[in-house]
């Protein structure tokens, strides 16, 4: 369902950016599960380069029961631009959830004017996938944007209008990076560092796919997934 999302994804970041890996421990790479009624796999993309200190991607692909994509870009500690966030969720053709954000680190008007403020004319383009549905793990307020895409939908819209969107808030995205201006004083800095650390905490303490990373490859998988490869600056607590 969402592979070509993906390969987008890829495609656009090898042919702009000189990646380079970042590895992944070969347990969380890749991991196929047998204990549910259709084997789970997931596979997992790591990357950076000079703009972009995390790169990362995860793809669930467990046939007709789930197929995830997952991915969130992380800009160098220079810039405080926001992150790039990509949840897409297809369990069966009936419930299909898909968010879709530039994550803001901050949330004064100069910083939303700057960041944000450009999505606007993408996000009215498409009414369909910009619900009013409520969170019931996050708070929107807090590193969500008034501009996030966030809809309960279809297959045939996640072809017609998705894909669409997602290319051009990409687009908008790679922008972005492209005039980003980088800071240079350690206290700007400082504060950036700790804006995206507190995300990762913020992520893996609410992180509602624990369950399901539970479900299908254990709890001991899922801890080490959670806080070795997805939110790593992140602090485990017991
Ligand atoms: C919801 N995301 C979810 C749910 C799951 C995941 C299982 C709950 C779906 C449901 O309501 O049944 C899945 N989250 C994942 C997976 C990973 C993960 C597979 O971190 C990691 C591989 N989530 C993000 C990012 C965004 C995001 C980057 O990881 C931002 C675009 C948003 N996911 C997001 C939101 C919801 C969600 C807003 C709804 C949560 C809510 O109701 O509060």
């Amino acid at each position: 369902m969402f592979q070509p999302f993906l390969q987008h994804l890829e495609k656009e970041l090898f042919s702009r950016f000189d990646l380079t890996s970042r590895p992944i421990a070969p347990e969380l790479e890749f991991q196929i599960s047998q204990r549910g009624k259709n084997p789970a796999m997931i596979e997992s993309w790591c990357y950076e380069c000079p703009q972009l200190r995390k790169i990362r991607y995860t793809y669930i692909n467990a046939g007709e029961t789930a197929q995830i994509f997952n991915s969130v870009i992380y800009p160098n500690h220079q810039y405080d631009l926001p992150l790039l966030g990509i949840d897409f969720l297809a369990f069966g053709k009936k419930k299909i959830l898909v968010v879709l954000d530039f994550q803001p680190l901050f949330r004064d008007s100069d910083y939303l004017k700057k960041y944000i403020e450009p999505m606007a004319p993408i996000r009215a383009k498409y009414n369909e996938l910009a619900q009013d549905l409520e969170m019931r793990f996050y708070d929107a307020n807090q590193y969500f944007s008034p501009y996030l895409l966030f809809a309960r939908t279809n297959p045939q819209t996640v072809i017609e209008q998705l894909f669409p969107a997602y290319q051009e808030y990409i687009q908008l995205y790679w922008q972005l990076v492209e005039q980003a201006e980088p800071k240079t004083e350690s206290t700007e800095l400082e504060r950036i560092i700790k804006a995206q650390k507190d995300y990762d905490q913020y992520s893996a303490e609410r992180d509602p796919a624990s369950g399901l990373f539970n479900s299908y490859f254990g709890h001991e998988w899922s801890e080490k997934f959670l806080h070795k490869f997805l939110f790593e600056d992140a602090v485990a607590v017991a």
